[in-house]
């Protein structure tokens, strides 16, 4: 295996018998749509075919864009802008985020994007930032801390302020009377209905509303934070429906350390009854019913394999909790923050391939030439092995002939399933 060229279609031709006993259902796996530079996905639509995220900041900012996987990827806007976490209409046609330049080089700030283009708030400077789209798209929850400080909704004519408070973390009602948000003044959870104003949402006995990230159900009356106690931190429901405001811990971890751990919320299905979301890292699934699991548990249950991975990250997951798009590290190793866009569509998976390599759905001779890298370095924990090890198709440590039988049935059969 010291010339790729020269040994692969003898390899291949002596693996072949090998191979025709493989057979069974073959599990279905993430895509990884190429992209010039890394893409950070950040929002999905209800239906999981439309996503809005951005490529890595340059002097500009960072570069925007959609993506489907029926058209692939489609700049949003001619300047650099950052959409917002989970701030798009139900149906994909709006997306919300931080415009940092533009023309005449104005600052614009926050703005609700459509193929019509960019609408922004009226008093919105390079400081407003979107944290909110209602469902339909119409209303925008925005919020600015330079010129014009507070947190606002408007309807595309009028604005109304909430607060003077500027939060990073909010949420709104599909009809945009009631908003969530976290002040970063207090740390406190606050939630607003038109009519009745402000009121604050206590967090369990003994622990504190972490001021991380905050979801709401489309009719506002339940909301959902992460909370933090001396020894825990858990997820936790309010329910704010009855004459009292109730809170349910969803589940809990340790308290990781005495520093602040992060975690993000990724999305709630409709029936709120699955939630996407990272803690400390690394990505889990919180199921009525089954509880929590880790993101890949999840994935087993549902017959994929993701596949090998590092810093494995859910960004955002659509309204049925069928489709799920992030990131992981790349791959290679010396490519120290690169990140690779994945997407999984529970309802339509590719066929996990394995001896795929570069991801064309082809196993042909640009996947045996990483191949036949691998082969070479032979031990998963050398240096030179791309991370996470991906030839080692059997998980046993090495890149051996046992994997070379695998990648020689999938180099035989050419297309992936
Ligand atoms: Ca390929
Ligand atoms: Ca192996």
């Amino acid at each position: 295996m010291k010339n790729p060229k020269v040994c692969m279609r003898a390899l291949v031709a002596v693996a072949g018998f090998a191979l025709s006993q493989q057979s069974g259902a073959v599990p279905g796996t993430v895509i990884r749509p190429e992209y010039p530079s890394p893409f950070v996905p950040v929002s999905i639509s209800a239906d999981g075919q439309t996503i809005a995220g951005m490529g890595p900041q340059d002097y500009y900012g960072p570069p925007a864009a959609v993506w489907s996987p029926a058209i692939g990827f489609s700049p949003i806007g001619w300047w650099p802008s950052q959409p917002w976490h989970r701030a798009m209409s139900a149906d994909g046609s709006k997306i919300a985020g931080q415009l940092f330049w533009t023309r005449d080089w104005r600052y614009e700030g926050a703005y609700i994007w459509s193929a019509g283009g960019f609408r922004f708030p009226p008093t919105s400077s390079e400081n407003g930032r979107a944290l909110a789209l209602t469902a339909d798209g119409s209303n925008l929850l925005w919020a600015d801390n330079a010129s014009s400080f507070g947190l606002y909704v408007w309807d595309g004519a009028n604005q109304e302020l909430i607060t003077s408070e500027t939060p990073f973390a909010a949420a709104i009602s599909d009809d945009a009377s009631i908003v969530a948000y976290i002040s970063p003044q207090t740390g406190e959870l606050r939630r607003w209905t038109r009519g009745a104003g402000l009121s604050t949402l206590p967090p369990p006995p003994g622990a504190v509303v972490e001021e991380l990230d905050v979801i709401m159900s489309a009719d506002g009356s339940r909301v959902y934070a992460f909370t933090l106690s001396a020894d825990s931190v858990a997820l936790v429901r309010w329910d704010c429906a009855g004459p009292a405001v109730a809170t349910q811990e969803l589940c809990t971890f340790p308290r990781p350390g005495m520093g602040y751990p992060s975690a993000m919320l990724a999305g709630m299905s409709a029936d709120e009854k699955t939630i996407a979301f990272s803690f400390a890292g690394a990505p889990y699934i919180w199921t009525e019913g089954d509880g929590l699991r880790t993101f890949e548990d999840f994935l087993v249950s549902r017959g994929i394999e993701f596949g090998p991975h590092v810093n494995l990250q859910v960004w955002a997951m659509n309204k049925d909790a069928t489709v799920f798009t992030g990131t992981e590290r790349t791959l290679v190793p010396w490519a120290d923050d690169d990140s690779t866009f994945w997407y999984l569509d529970l309802n339509n998976a590719p066929g996990f391939c394995a001896a795929d390599r570069n991801y064309d759905r082809v196993v042909d001779d640009a996947d045996f030439v990483m191949f036949a890298a691998a082969y070479n370095f032979f031990d998963c924990a050398n240096g030179e092995m791309l991370l996470a090890c991906p030839c080692d198709f059997n998980r046993d440590g090495v890149v051996d002939d046992a994997d070379f039988a695998v990648f020689a049935g999938a180099y035989d059969d050419l297309v992936c399933p």
